[in-house]
């Protein structure tokens, strides 16, 4: 079965590849010809995760899925939440960090999740998946793998990061791998 994954994100599409192994046939935007930005526009996890299958979908009509991906932080009330990619007002992942770091930094409560959407569009007929880790944002970065703000989030009952981890680490645990792991048990059904 071909399905592509909408995505821009260059991390994702390796950790999702990892995971996904040959059961499917992954497709990537470029594949289909796709270089367009993704709308992320609706404010929500769940409806932006929506919008990027929505969007393939509508221009290219081949079965596709697409995640939407947060950190969710107590002390904050949940940002930076959907505003996660674009926290310090730019797509740059050390900024963002900055900025965390900052606002928590009168914070005794560090507590956090990273929470991952995903909306499969199978033939146009749409179902979502939830996955989430709780874990510790720390307060000096560690580890130079993964992206985003990997190097601050400390799994609970981890000794590293995220970014310390290897992908195939991370994947064994990660919000995005478990709400994969329920999509792939979705498709295998579906397949005769
Ligand atoms: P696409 O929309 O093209 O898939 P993106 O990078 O914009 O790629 P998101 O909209 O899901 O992806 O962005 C959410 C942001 O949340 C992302 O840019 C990272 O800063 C952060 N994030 C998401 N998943 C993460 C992970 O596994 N590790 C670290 N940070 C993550």
């Amino acid at each position: 079965m071909e399905l592509c994954f909408a995505t821009n994100n260059q991390h994702k599409l390796q950790e999702v590849s990892a995971q996904l192994g040959d059961t499917f046939i992954l497709k990537t935007l470029r594949d289909i010809g796709c270089q367009d930005e993704l709308p992320e526009t609706s404010g929500t996890i769940a409806g932006n995760s929506r919008q990027k299958a929505d969007f393939v979908w509508t221009h290219f009509g081949i079965s596709c899925f697409a995640d939407d991906s947060g950190l969710e932080v107590d002390a904050l009330d949940g940002e930076p939440g959907v505003d996660s990619a674009f926290y310090s007002g730019s797509r740059d992942a050390a900024k963002n960090i900055q900025k965390l770091l900052l606002n928590l930094a009168d914070k005794p409560n560090r507590s956090a999740r990273f929470v991952t959407v995903f909306t499969l569009l199978l033939h146009g007929v749409e179902h979502q998946f939830k996955g989430t880790i709780e874990g510790q944002i720390l307060t000096v970065p560690r580890g130079t793998g993964g992206f985003g703000y990997d190097p601050v989030f400390l799994p609970n009952g981890q000794d590293r990061t995220f970014a310390e981890m290897s992908i195939e680490e991370k994947t064994a645990m990660s919000h995005r791998s478990r709400a994969l792991a329920q999509m792939v048990e979705y498709l295998e059904k579906q397949i005769p």
